[in-house]
């Protein structure tokens, strides 16, 4: 069966009432986009012959999805908040705000109002005595290199199991979650725990599709960023830690080649010691350059749902 039924009278107005056309209220901009997705989702049906079955198995897929809480999870797995960067990418292009280090995508499980600290912070409470101890640290430098002090280095990671406190409600409150101010060397240095990847939820509705397409759900040991300082655009971005069996298959693809940092084993390190963490750590190094901006629209970073913890609300 392949009947052509888009371009009739009956379907052309069926969707302009469906879009509200014929209405005087509500948002002209929301009226726009449902006309074009119902639109698309029609054309979908008609080109791909899709059945009866297979359109009310997404209906009911959609209503699991959101049971489950995972959407935004689905989101970066189908390419979603990668597409949005490119996109990104291409806009600072554009107008003259390329360069710096690259974004990339902020995922689903950052929580904001983490406690802020100068120069230095632990992120790990510590309950994880046989994790690896990490000494990340680096230097916030505006594009000719010199450092910027008083920048706001956001920093969260999941613990040794690939999960990410607030969401695993076994850890403490901002466990692995903190607020930097560079100090007017620019430099930033934390103490924490090397993290390992995240897979997604392995009875969720997002695996579930993932497996229906062949793919895994897992995505490296990383950290994420934000990063931001006055004059200056907006970072947000993380750090894929190399050697890592999902550095280069991510199943958010979220990694970029500039992205990737060893992490390297030293008997001490001299930017941990100067913070009192004595022996053996293995260090990452992340240096972060910035684009100056007058736009205070890019200064900051956009709007989105984000979750803040209790305690601080
Ligand atoms: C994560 O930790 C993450 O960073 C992304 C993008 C998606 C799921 C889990
Ligand atoms: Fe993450």
């Amino acid at each position: 069966m392949s009947v052509k039924i888009m371009e009739t009278q009956e379907v052309i107005e069926l969707l302009e009432k469906v879009a509200g056309f014929d209405r005087s209220g509500g948002r002209d901009r929301v009226k726009t986009i449902i006309h074009r997705v119902v639109h698309d989702v029609f054309q979908i049906i008609e080109d791909l012959d899709i059945t009866p079955e297979e359109f009310w198995s997404a209906v009911y897929y959609l209503n699991e999805l959101g049971k489950n809480g995972e959407a935004a999870l689905l989101a970066p797995g189908l390419g979603m908040d990668k597409y949005l960067d490119i996109r990104m990418d291409a806009e600072d292009e554009q107008a003259g705000l390329a360069g710096g280090t690259p974004r990339t995508i902020e995922g689903p499980l950052y929580v904001a109002g983490a406690p802020m600290s100068e120069g230095f912070a632990r992120l790990d409470d510590g309950t994880e005595t046989g994790a690896e101890i990490m000494l990340l640290k680096g230097v916030v430098t505006d594009e000719n290199n010199q450092p910027l002090a008083n920048a706001i280095v956001d920093v969260w990671h999941a613990n040794s199991k690939g999960a990410y406190s607030y969401f695993d409600s076994s850890q403490s409150e901002y466990n692995l979650r903190r607020r930097i101010k560079t100090d007017a060397e620019g430099r930033y240095v934390a103490q924490s725990i090397i993290p390992s990847g995240y897979g997604c939820p392995p009875q969720g509705s997002t695996q579930a599709l993932l497996t229906q397409l062949g793919r895994h759900g897992q995505r490296p040991a990383h950290i994420h960023f934000f990063i931001s300082a006055s004059g200056h655009k907006h970072l947000t971005t993380q750090i894929n830690l190399a050697g890592d069996q999902y550095t280069y298959d991510d199943f958010a693809f979220a990694t970029r080649d500039e992205l990737v940092v060893a992490a390297r084993p030293v008997a001490h390190s001299a930017e941990g010691e100067r913070h009192g963490v004595t022996g053996p750590v293995t260090e990452v190094e992340f240096n972060i350059r910035l684009v100056p901006t007058d736009r205070q629209d890019r200064q900051a970073m956009h709007e989105r749902q984000r979750v803040m913890a209790p305690a601080d609300t």
